[in-house]
């Protein structure tokens, strides 16, 4: 048993990390314009040059040349986003922007070249700003119309083109991060917990019409949910913290359960009586949910943490979005995450035993600081041999999963072309096989050189997994 022959090995972006050109051909700003310290800072009140998203790695004008340098590793599968605001620059209008529709075209027919597939997340941490500002994102039913709308223009249009699409990006990232997560303009200390399942139950509802709707237009098409993958291990056998981590897992379990069972789990359900939470649903919601499940669940991988039921004994460490104690056992990255190849294995079990649907790894890789030098024939080279480390690492896991019976899709390496960080904002904290010259200050060429992990990740897809170190 090994990878299977149709394993879909390829890498992962998002529009606003890469594409910069943040207000050509008509679009609209998004949650991100105005972000430019990622999670860790303040909203500004218009773009600020400081903010590297506003160019990114101007993916919008090099795709070209990039998705060639993917080609050349051998990528089948490409996983990337739109801009709402490129297709919709408000969010909430009647017809969409045919420049930025065009944009997608050629992105498209550029991976089609190269038999790339492309993997399309539809709202990746990108609310279109209007949405956010005018509606407070996802708390306002109306939300749902606007993103039926995106939905039937994108899949309508690029019905020849794509074939795998994902809904929202870490859909439960929304419980710690409103903002980024559901383009909730409230200040988060500010959302009761009846706030944030309503917002999540306006999501559900939009991936489950986003879900029959691709059915009904592309019949050979899939669609999955996505979620932040960061399962918790218990901090010590004490059987409260064995507790602490079940209620820790359910941040997670929570979201693919409605997505992928269909209904509401008893454990939410029985939280709602306690806290005298009242959903508003309408009244076909529950069959829509039902008769709508997602077709596969994507998840990121980046890390694992402890819980413990009384944190406060215990170091904090740093993460991906959500925050546990260390783990005496592991590593961890420049960035404070820990790094955890098993822990990534148990997390293809975990989902696989309890859902039995196809698993896609839509994200995994380290952000670490790459040094640009020079070799003797004055060529540039990167030599990131800790990040071939993690990554190998981790993909051994996957085959062991896969040699355990568990169904997967494919792989696509976070970040395989340098990009801006999500959570920091940096460009320092890279994480691909490319490497784009741009710096934290917003100097750089652009240039793009490829790193050691270009052609050990070559040599990996081009033997399907079988040489891994
Ligand atoms: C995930 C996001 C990505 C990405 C990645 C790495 O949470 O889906 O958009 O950026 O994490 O995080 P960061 O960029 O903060 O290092």
């Amino acid at each position: 048993m090994s990878f299977p022959k149709n394993f879909l090995w390829g890498g992962a972006v998002a529009a606003n990390q890469c594409e910069g050109a943040y207000q050509e051909d008509g679009k609209g700003l998004s949650i991100q314009d105005v972000m430019p310290h990622g999670i860790t800072g303040s909203v500004s009140d218009k773009p600020v040059a400081e903010n590297l998203k506003l160019i990114g790695i101007d993916f919008y004008h090099r795709y070209q040349e990039d998705i060639r340098l993917m080609a050349e590793m051998g990528f089948k599968v490409f996983r990337m986003s739109i801009a709402w605001s490129r297709i919709f620059p408000l969010g909430d209008e009647e017809t969409p922007n045919e420049a930025g529709l065009e944009f997608y075209d050629r992105v498209f027919d550029e991976c089609k070249k190269y038999q790339i597939e492309p993997l399309v997340t539809l709202s990746h941490y990108e609310t279109p700003l209007h949405l956010a500002k005018t509606y407070d994102g996802w708390r306002d039913r109306r939300m749902v119309t606007f993103f039926e709308r995106y939905c039937r223009t994108v899949f309508t249009r690029y019905r020849d083109k794509v074939k795998y699409w994902i809904a929202f990006n870490e859909i439960n990232a929304l419980w710690n991060f409103p903002l980024m997560g559901a383009g909730i303009w409230t200040p988060k200390e500010q959302l009761s917990l009846q706030d944030k399942y309503q917002a999540a139950h306006h999501e559900f509802v939009a991936s489950a019409i986003a879900a029959k709707l691709l059915h009904e237009l592309i019949p050979n098409a899939k669609m999955g949910c996505m979620v932040l993958g960061a399962l918790n291990y218990p901090m010590t056998p004490n059987p409260s913290d064995l507790i602490a981590m079940m209620e820790a897992d359910r941040n997670v379990t929570f979201f693919c359960d409605v997505m992928a069972r269909g209904y509401y789990p008893s454990y939410t359900k029985k939280t709602w009586e306690k806290e005298g939470i009242q959903i508003n649903m309408e009244p076909e919601d529950q069959e829509l949910l039902f008769h709508n499940t997602v077709d596969f669940i994507s998840f990121s991988y980046y890390m694992s943490k402890c819980i413990a039921s009384d944190p406060s004994k215990y170091q904090k460490t740093g993460g991906n979005l959500s925050l546990g104690v260390k783990n005496p056992y592991l590593p961890e990255s420049q960035w404070g995450w820990q790094i955890d190849p098993q822990g990534l294995r148990y997390t293809l079990n975990y989902f696989y035993d309890r859902y039995q649907k196809p698993l896609f790894i839509a994200e995994n890789g380290l952000g670490a600081i790459d040094e640009l030098e020079t070799d003797t024939n004055g060529k540039k080279i990167i030599q990131d041999d800790y990040r071939i480390q993690y990554l190998n690492d981790h993909l051994k896991e996957v085959k062991k999963a896969i040699e355990e019976g568990v169904e997967i899709m494919g792989y696509t390496a976070w970040g395989c072309i340098d990009l801006v960080s999500a959570s920091t904002a940096q460009m320092k904290k890279r994480y691909g096989f490319i490497y784009v010259d741009r710096n934290d200050d917003g100097s750089g060429s652009f240039e793009r050189y490829k790193k050691n992990s270009f052609y050990w990740y070559q040599n990996v897809i081009a033997t399907n997994g079988e040489n891994l170190l």
